[in-house]
């Protein structure tokens, strides 16, 4: 037996020992927790500094995506949470989703509009080759385009296992003679581009039409006019769904058409065309699904139905005409400093300087690319204003 002095000290002892580890754990702890206080609060203002850029377009001249219209960035706050890709449970959203397709379709003049909100220009282009593969018999598929189709096309072929057939250009046009050369019977479609990437050219959109029209494995026709289709409308150009027999076409409202990312367009002819696409979701409200994405985002479909509620049409024409007249300008102001550019049918200026010069201006900040000849490309998008340019020009001069 411990007699009971003894035992009475060796409690104390063992109190004594728990308390301090009680107080060394809770120190630990709360040493920890005001690390991880600290760390957030840091990653916090972090986050903060790095909302001014490059989210601030003032030097950003290459981008094929704006600033949201005001009211595209609400709605995008609003439905941040929402998932169009569940319809049965986010119906506001798919009715936005709707609203949205129908004034896609009227900026593209398509009767009865059919389509969706995809996440941006290359799920459009995969899914459109899509349609075009899963409608066609050939176990051998192939796609004709011209070299200026944007490298979302070369992707989607990748996936899809379709060989893709690029023909070369003129004055950086699709050539339809030299298109129809790479026509076959295992054709499965034909794609043209309007409004390109790099010079912002529209190519023959009939001609590419009367191609698939005339081929014998009946290929559909597509058009990626995924910047090109918020300046068109407002041109001569033949493009639309109005002017060819056109069945698909990317039209991107992230990027003329003012809407937060991700907000990509795909159109097409008639709705049964999506049929191609569909796949069974049986444990959901609705039944089937076309979108290549399951969870898509809300932010995206609300601000595109907000963006085009907005602007379709006087505010994109509004923006058009502002954003020609810029490329014009700036245009004539690198002619008269003796540099070569191509003529902007939309509003891109594509012009030769020096690559010094191109290092240059970039590190002076301007947010700028070149073409794979190594022109520079200043898109005209919203923010891309006249007095940005005449400070990029005297940058330019300043060298
Ligand atoms: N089709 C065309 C004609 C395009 O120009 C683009 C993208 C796509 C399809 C693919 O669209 P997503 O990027 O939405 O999938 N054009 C721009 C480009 O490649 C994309 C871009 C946007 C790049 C903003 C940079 C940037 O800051 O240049």
């Amino acid at each position: 037996m411990v007699p009971h002095r003894l035992s009475a000290g060796l409690d104390v002892g063992v109190g004594f020992c728990v308390y301090i580890c009680v107080r060394v754990r809770v120190c630990v702890c709360v040493r920890r927790l005001s690390k991880l206080v600290f760390y957030a609060g840091a990653f916090q203002s972090w986050m903060q500094s790095l909302e001014t850029e490059p989210q601030q377009f003032d030097r950003v001249l290459s981008s094929m995506c704006t600033e949201p219209h005001p009211a595209a960035r609400a709605a995008a706050e609003r439905f941040l949470a929402a998932n169009p890709g569940d319809p049965g449970t986010y119906q506001q959203v798919a009715e936005l989703e709707q609203r949205a397709v129908e004034l896609l379709g009227r900026v593209a003049s398509l009767s009865e509009p059919a389509g969706y909100i995809t996440s941006g220009g290359t799920e459009s282009n995969l899914q459109a080759l899509r349609i075009a593969r899963n409608r066609s018999a050939t176990d051998d598929p192939n796609v004709v385009a011209p070299t200026s189709v944007h490298f979302s096309v070369r992707k989607a072929a990748d996936v899809l296992n379709l060989e893709l057939r690029t023909a070369p250009t003129t004055d950086h046009r699709a050539d339809p003679a030299a298109m129809a050369e790479l026509v076959d019977r295992d054709t499965v479609c034909v794609i043209g581009v309007a409004g390109s990437t790099e010079y912002g050219a529209v190519d023959p959109i009939p001609a590419i039409a009367d191609l698939a029209a005339d081929a014998d494995g009946d290929p559909t026709c597509h058009v990626d006019a995924a910047w090109g289709g918020f300046h068109l409308p407002f041109t001569d150009h033949d493009w639309s769904f109005a002017d060819a027999p056109v069945d698909t076409m990317t039209i991107d409202p992230h990027k003329a058409g003012q809407a937060a990312i991700p907000a990509g367009g795909l159109l097409v002819r008639s709705p049964a065309m999506l049929d191609a696409l569909a796949v069974d979701t049986p444990y959901l409200e609705t039944t089937s699904q076309a979108s290549l994405t399951g969870t898509r985002s809300g932010a995206g479909v609300a601000s595109a139905a907000a963006a085009l509620a907005e602007l379709w049409p006087a505010g994109y024409r509004a923006a058009h005409e502002r954003a020609q007249d810029n490329a014009a300008w700036l245009a004539d102001a690198l002619r008269e400093r003796g540099h070569a550019v191509v003529e902007p049918t939309l509003p891109l200026v594509a012009a030769e300087l020096p690559g010094s010069t191109v290092e240059q201006l970039r590190e002076r900040g301007w947010r700028i690319t070149t073409t794979r000849r190594g022109a520079v490309r200043i898109v005209c998008l919203p923010h891309v204003t006249r007095s940005m340019l005449r400070s990029f020009v005297a940058d330019l001069d300043w060298f």
